[in-house]
């Protein structure tokens, strides 16, 4: 009876640890999920998709008017800690555009610093980059005045090294150049020198959804690209955060999306991607959050991973 009750035990405390409901929130549409661990909490900094802009609202079909912040501990209960930011409070931003698409936010020594694309007033680029700082991962955050001079696209994801040494990554968003790095400084809201292109990974494709992890002193970086029809997230790895890289391969095959949009993260002891799907809407532009666990090979790659849809 024993042996059969720690059987039933342990089975049932895997399925509650792995599992996770997807799409994790139904009450809002929420893409782009970049999820992060602070002090125990997953917390998930996704974008916001709604219906109803005008044609000339929003940008490639998207209706992106603010960002939530989630937290939950078990991958099941997820918190909506509120609008952080919405599109009009962008200091710099154009007002009514719904244009806020992907962000992130990142801790560097006890503050959090909270990256967005932005339409900038001033219409210098197609994006460009925002932060705002807080003493807590939920904010309410201090949005600089201004955007970060020096870069402009989209999808801005930061990494902050063990030593200390911060870098911000970001792509150009379609037709408009490479997914780029540059070193930011200490202060977290200026770059230091050149953005640089990312070398090591394929020339073509529509690249988007930067992500950088570490994992025994290697750096994963990884991206979504199309290849030939098919919109795959695929990832690279190297010795350094500014590469060059070594291309290895697709991490979650297409799932007829239009978009995807990931990020990678440990939360007890197991590794969670984070990507979104447009199951609930039927809408490719209405789109939900998801996860799955990615398990790694021996060598440190990774297992490729069919997204659960259902
Ligand atoms: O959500 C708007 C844009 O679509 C994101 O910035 C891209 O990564 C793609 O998901």
């Amino acid at each position: 009876f024993k042996k059969v009750l720690s059987i039933v035990c342990c089975t049932l405390a895997t399925i509650y640890s792995v599992t996770a409901q997807n799409p994790l929130v139904t009450h809002l549409y929420t893409a782009d999920p970049t999820a992060r661990v602070f002090d125990d909490i997953l917390y998930i900094y996704p974008s916001h998709d709604i219906e109803g802009c005008t044609e000339d609202q929003g940008s490639n079909g998207f209706c992106m008017p603010d960002y939530h912040i989630f937290s939950t501990t078990d991958l099941i209960n997820y918190r909506d800690h509120g609008v952080a930011l919405d599109q009009n409070d962008v200091p710099w931003g154009q007002k009514n555009m719904y244009g806020m698409w992907a962000p992130d936010c990142i801790k560097k020594g006890d503050k959090y610093y909270y990256y967005y694309p932005g339409m900038p007033e001033d219409k210098s680029a197609f994006r460009r980059v925002g932060v705002g700082i807080s003493d807590s991962p939920t904010g309410p955050f201090t949005w600089e005045k201004d955007y970060i001079k020096g870069i402009q696209g989209i999808d801005p994801n930061p990494f902050v090294d063990d030593d200390g040494k911060a870098y911000i990554y970001y792509g150009g968003g379609k037709g408009t150049g490479a997914l780029k790095v540059a070193r930011l400084k200490d202060n977290m809201t200026e770059i230091e020198g050149k953005p640089e292109d990312i070398i090591g990974i394929p020339e073509e494709g529509y690249r988007e959804a930067s992500f950088m992890f570490k994992r025994n002193g290697l750096y994963y970086f990884s991206w979504g690209r199309v290849n030939q029809n098919n919109y795959e997230i695929e990832y690279a790895t190297s010795k350094s955060p500014m590469g060059p890289f070594d291309f290895q391969g697709v991490i979650m095959p297409n799932i007829d999306n239009g978009t995807n949009h990931h990020s990678i993260v440990e939360y007890k002891g197991k590794w969670y991607l984070f990507y979104h799907y447009w199951s609930l809407s039927n809408h490719n532009r209405l789109r939900s959050m998801r996860a799955d666990e990615i398990i790694f090979n021996k060598n440190g790659s990774i297992v490729p991973k069919v997204a659960t849809l259902r």
